[in-house]
């Protein structure tokens, strides 16, 4: 196996890259390889379609296994190589119909198909584990680094792993009936791109920016099917703690998989709680309906191993971040969807009454906790409802600057970073934050400006677009453009969903974003040099230092 997709990636002085029996997150080394090959048989697929759309046939089927496969493949989702060897078969036999796609269409327009070379015309895959495992050495995404050197390949990774952002927030759109074109048009031509297996930099730095506009879309769609399907987040009180009763806990990020939970226990005396990054569902006016979405427990994903242990009953994952489940809770844990874990119970078609038997026969809490609210639900809606005020008080000198703190958690000692940096933002400056890094600050009262908190939880990281949003319009209010703003992005990334955001960012031209906590091990130092220089990022160094840069550039 090799794998350096995330932050947690293996460093050393000697090597870069988790390879081995298992990689940091416990990958194993047969679920690397099976993935590799399942991404490399997407991008076959992605060839055919590619080119059977530009002669106007689509698949919409295949599109969306290859947005669900990706997912499979981020970190902390799916580990179990069995699932795997299903999914390659499945992915030969959509690679098959789009091949066969592809042919009829150029047929019908009176041109000879192609034949196509690279993943297209990759082998017909072994049915069996061994056998896959012996064909995986002609995927990965670093076969070729010997000829083509760690600059090129370090970009592949980038195309690769953005690709990967994108295919998740679609998938998860997607299954709320939100789709677009635009994407699949994307991501069709970036497999195609990937599996053409460039050569040269300047097209992939290209592909990696169309993948940041396509992020957009994607997000954009997200947002749509959220709020279309469960309302407009408005500001909302949501308690910390627990409370006496039988309890269930919703991880992950998929809201449609929390309402088919609240539905599945409506009436039951089930209280449902919400963890990690599905916190901002208590601010969508039909979730939060549901008098028994009770409140959020436990905090960002790398501390579920302690949280899960001790929370009195079942837990659903419902996509990422998954951390190998121990013996205290393996047998009343449940994935679903993209995630999975071998020998760990998965839900099939959205049915989560076992769970809610599972919460019956477990103690659930004894007492309530004390209680403790945070504040969420300042989507793009609720801060624009009130920007008039916000203009105001930045006209007035009551706001200085905006900081955006936000993205993903995780365990590397330097994040402490992110809390330093939310603590020591001068009272007369904003902090917007969405992702799961928020937990690291989110109990602490930061106090108002006026009427407006000022901390302000925008909600997931998808919901990065809602922060793009509300800075295009107070762009658009000042007469100048989102740089000139008043507003400093700080970004911490985990994994791919976090790489999307970023190429989204560069894409939409926001330049000057401070990145940490180390910078992703598949860029080369001529990579980071092409970033700095023409688009300003920045790695993250003292968080004061940082604070007093921001103010001095603003
Ligand atoms: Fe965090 Fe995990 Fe949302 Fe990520 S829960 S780390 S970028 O998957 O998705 O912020
Ligand atoms: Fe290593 Fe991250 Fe890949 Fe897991 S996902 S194997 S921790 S680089």
């Amino acid at each position: 196996m090799f794998c350096y997709q995330c932050e947690q990636t293996f460093r050393s002085e000697a090597a870069t890259g988790c390879a081995g029996p298992k990689g940091m997150c416990g990958k194993d080394a047969a679920t690397a390889d099976l993935q590799d090959v399942l991404l490399h048989l997407c991008e076959g697929t992605g060839q055919y379609l590619h080119r059977a759309r530009a002669l106007g046939a689509t698949d919409a089927e295949a599109d969306r296994f290859i947005l669900f496969a990706f997912f499979t493949t981020l970190t902390n989702v799916n580990f179990n190589a069995g699932k795997f060897v299903v999914l390659i078969q499945e992915a030969a036999g959509h690679r098959d119909r789009a091949k066969a796609l592809y042919e009829k269409a150029a047929t019908a327009a009176g041109k000879a198909p192609e034949r196509l070379a690279g993943a297209a015309a990759f082998f017909r895959p072994a049915t069996d584990m061994q056998g896959l495992l012996a064909q995986a050495g002609e995927a990965g995404v670093r076969k070729d680094v010997e000829s083509l050197g760690e600059d090129v390949i370090g970009l592949r990774s980038l195309v690769l792993y953005g690709l990967k952002g994108v295919c998740a927030y679609a998938h998860h759109a997607e299954v709320l009936g939100q789709e677009r074109d635009a994407i699949y048009e994307a991501v069709e031509h970036a497999l195609d791109l990937l599996a053409s297996e460039p050569t040269e930099i300047a097209p992939l730095l290209d592909e990696a920016l169309a993948l940041g506009r396509a992020n957009f879309v994607a997000m954009e769609a997200l947002d749509a099917a959220n709020t279309r399907s469960f309302g407009t987040p408005a500001p909302t009180q949501v308690r910390m703690t627990p409370l006496k009763g039988k309890a269930i806990l919703v991880s992950g990020h998929d809201l449609k998989d929390l309402a088919a939970i609240l539905e599945a226990t409506k009436g039951k005396g089930i209280n449902v709680y919400t963890h990690g990054e599905l916190l901002p569902a208590h601010s969508y006016p039909k979730l939060k309906a549901y008098p028994h979405l009770a409140g959020n427990y436990g905090g960002a994903w790398q501390d579920q191993q302690r949280e899960f242990a001790e929370f009195p009953g079942p837990i659903v994952m419902t996509s990422n971040c998954l951390i190998e489940p121990q013996p205290r809770y393996r047998n009343r844990i449940f994935t679903a969807g993209p995630v999975g874990w071998a020998g760990i119970r998965h839900i099939e078609n959205a049915d989560f009454s076992q769970v809610a038997q599972a919460a019956l026969a477990l103690p659930g809490f004894a007492e309530d906790a004390p209680e403790e609210r945070v504040t969420i639900g300042f989507g793009h809606d609720a801060v624009l409802g009130v920007a008039d005020k916000v203009i105001e008080a930045v006209k007035a000198g009551a706001i200085r600057h905006f900081f955006l703190v936000g993205g993903c958690d995780g365990a590397a000692p330097g994040r402490n970073y992110y809390t330093d940096f939310a603590e020591h933002a001068p009272q007369d400056t904003m902090v917007l934050t969405l992702g799961c890094g928020k937990y690291r600050f989110n109990r602490r009262d930061f106090g108002s400006i006026g009427e407006l908190p000022r901390l302000l939880d925008m909600g997931q990281c998808n919901d990065a677009y809602s922060a793009l949003v509300v800075a295009t319009k107070l762009a658009e209010a000042f007469g100048v453009g989102v740089n000139e703003l008043p507003l400093s992005l700080i970004v911490s990334w985990f994994e791919q969903k976090a790489a999307a955001v970023l190429l989204t960012l560069l894409a939409l031209g926001v330049r000057n974003v401070r990145l940490g906590p180390t910078l992703p091990a598949f860029l080369t130092p001529t990579l980071v040099n092409v970033l700095v220089e023409k688009f300003g990022i920045a790695p993250i160094g003292d968080a004061k230092a940082d604070i007093e840069a921001s103010l001095a550039h603003a």
